[in-house]
């Protein structure tokens, strides 16, 4: 994954201290899942580790930015075709939120769905709480039933959940944040969730000219840069690391042979950074590798649903054909 905004892990890190006075306050698995990539012949950090308190509020600004397309792209396909996606998807579902954040992308959608029951689900009880308190005095007549749960590995929705026409909504692009093989593997076990009259309800980014994919990643004033660096001051904070931020920047470029935006954060000057239980040393122009956010074809999309064991039904696009919207349906087994 993993990762997916889902897994986003909503800790604080705490300014910069000496490495001496330093304490990892990640859990074991972490701290070792953390230092395995560190450790790698590549650099490499699951893009989870963006998502601290202050990570995902940056990407939330990230979403507001005129070079960043995906958030609004979608958003205007929702405008435009609801209606004809409603049709395709069809009323009185049990609509199973994935990675639900504050429920409000979904709740847009709900005078035109209009789902019988509502299940959000993310990694954060408490933040999905409040949304959900909110949301419910706004649509009473809409079952609903937040459920916090960590999507990376097996899941299994509990007997509360409507077992009729499930539809997973998973919008905002974050199946690219997997490589495609997780990708089948994390939509075989959403269909293995699905009823046998289930769908899917996905956003996909579309590949474009490198030049906006470039420029989208690594926006003029710096906010995506921001987002990237934020991660070195969450990694000290789990770890007890010692990184200096002003030691690294920000690399984002399209790979067109991997069909995918990668960040990097690439060193500035020869270093070390030590942390509890491991130290490495950095020369300049080496790189962590901490995302990458793959792009499709409507059809190389397709075939990977088709791999999951959806079959693709319905999608809708924008007139640059920047992002899509796509519906699935489980085939029958
Ligand atoms: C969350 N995810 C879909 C974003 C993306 O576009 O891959 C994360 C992101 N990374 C940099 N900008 C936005």
């Amino acid at each position: 994954m993993s990762m997916t905004r889902t897994a986003a892990l909503r800790t604080v890190a705490p300014e910069r201290a000496p490495a001496t006075h330093r304490t990892a306050h990640g859990e074991r698995a972490t701290i070792a899942d953390i230092t395995a990539g560190l450790l790698a012949p590549q650099a490499a950090t699951s893009p989870k580790y963006l998502y601290d308190s202050l990570g995902s509020r940056l990407f939330e600004a990230i979403c507001e930015l005129p070079e960043y397309y995906p958030t609004r792209t979608e958003a205007s396909i929702f405008a435009r075709h609801g209606a004809d996606i409603a049709r395709r998807v069809g009323t009185g579902s049990t609509l199973i939120d994935l990675g639900a954040g504050n429920c409000a992308k979904a709740a847009s959608l709900f005078p035109l769905l209009q789902p019988k029951q509502y299940v959000p689900i993310d990694i954060s009880r408490e933040f999905l709480n409040e949304a959900v308190g909110r949301l419910q005095q706004r649509f009473p007549h809409i079952a609903m039933m937040a459920l916090a749960l960590d999507l990376a590995g097996h899941f299994a929705l509990p007997a509360g959940v409507e077992a009729q026409r499930r539809v997973f909504f998973y919008p905002g692009s974050s199946i690219g944040n997997f490589a495609p093989h997780e990708a089948i593997a994390f939509l075989r076990r959403v269909r293995e969730n699905a009823s046998h009259d289930g769908g899917l309800l996905i956003g996909v980014d579309l590949i474009k000219d490198a030049a906006v994919l470039d420029s989208a990643y690594d926006d003029a004033i710096g906010v995506t840069a921001a987002f990237n660096l934020n991660m070195l001051r969450h990694l000290n904070y789990l770890l007890g690391a010692d990184f200096d931020v002003r030691q690294w920047q920000h690399v984002a470029f399209f790979n067109a042979e991997e069909s995918r935006v990668e960040m990097h954060l690439e060193a500035r000057t020869s270093l070390t950074v030590q942390w509890q239980g491991g130290e490495r040393h950095f020369a300049r122009g080496d790189r962590i590798h901490t995302e990458d956010s793959y792009k499709y074809t409507r059809e190389s999309f397709a075939d990977l649903l088709a791999q999951a064991g959806f079959t693709a039904d319905g999608n809708w696009t924008d007139d640059a054909g920047w992002f899509a919207v796509m519906h699935a349906r489980a085939a029958s087994a």
